[in-house]
């Protein structure tokens, strides 16, 4: 089955998944998260898959919930009805790693879905924001716990409750963003990323993005116990030994993901 709210091809081991409601600024709808969904999930079976990239246009990631859906609910609708359905944060269950490619705005539920990827790469002319304030809500999926954290109090905080957009060189500076790249540049740079991460071992990636997560969750204790343990575990897999004679041996090494 197809998809109308979006785009996903793979190629070169990446799943590219082009977000794709031009005349909405790729607000967030509920058949868009549903399709997200269902791609994220379909990029996670399909073996030839190494990475994932969600991108959107060169005007917006996407400009955040569905205004239009959203406004004729009351609190019973939304409340009952679990509003934009028990998804929207499937990413957080995708092992994959997944790459956001922000060009142009990334507002409210689009600057919580970028956050949901374990990075961003940002177009220089990509712009950040919570902007629900203006609309009488908070963050609904994320913005107010992963932009704290991202960012800071003091940041996060003006972010929210002032509903001013950030630029992508002071997302970079505040540590929301990994890199920004010129804005003709950002697939590209963002391929060169993932095809960087899909060279790898799957099993050495998936164990590391299981380890940093694990550092939004836990005590620095209890993270740093999780991370020793991994990587006594990965002791255990052939990539680890073909990684550290290739080293010695001075030759690229070539991983089979056990
Ligand atoms: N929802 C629906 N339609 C939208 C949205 C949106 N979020 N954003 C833009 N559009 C539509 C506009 O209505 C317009 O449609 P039309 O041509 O039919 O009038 C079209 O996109 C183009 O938009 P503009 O004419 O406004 O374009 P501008 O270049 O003047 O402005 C902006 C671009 C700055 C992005 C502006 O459109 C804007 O401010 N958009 C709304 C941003 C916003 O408030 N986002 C937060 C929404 S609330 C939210 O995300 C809560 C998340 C809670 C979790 C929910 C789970 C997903």
């Amino acid at each position: 089955m197809g998809y109308e709210t979006l785009n996903s091809e793979v190629s070169n081991h990446i799943a590219v998944i082009r977000l794709d409601r031009p005349d909405a600024m790729n607000a967030l709808s509920t058949q868009l998260l549903g399709e997200l969904a269902r791609a994220l999930r379909a990029a996670q079976d399909n073996d030839k898959v190494r990475c994932i990239v969600i991108a959107g246009s060169e005007k917006a990631f996407a400009a955040g919930a569905d205004i239009k859906e959203m406004s004729e609910k009351s609190f019973a609708d939304v409340f009952m009805g679990d509003l934009f359905g028990p998804e929207v944060d499937v990413m957080l269950r995708i092992r994959k790693p997944i790459i956001a490619a922000v060009g142009g705005y990334a507002l409210g539920g689009g600057c919580e879905l970028a956050m949901m990827c374990d990075f961003i790469i940002a177009a220089d002319t990509a712009k950040f924001g919570q902007p629900e304030v203006n609309l009488g809500v908070v963050a609904g999926i994320g913005g107010t716990q992963r932009l704290t954290r991202a960012v800071g109090k003091a940041k996060s905080m003006d972010m929210h409750l002032t509903g001013r957009f950030m630029s992508a060189e002071e997302a970079e500076r505040a540590g929301l963003v990994s890199r920004v790249v010129p804005g003709k540049k950002l697939m590209d740079e963002t391929l060169a990323a993932a095809g960087k991460i899909a060279e790898k071992s799957m099993v050495t990636v998936t164990a590391i993005k299981e380890a940093v997560n694990q550092s939004q969750e836990m005590s620095l204790s209890q993270g740093l116990l999780f991370e020793k343990r991994m990587f006594h575990a990965l002791f255990n897999t052939e990539d680890r030994a073909e990684g550290m004679k290739a080293f010695l041996e001075k030759r690229e090494p070539q991983f089979r993901d056990r």
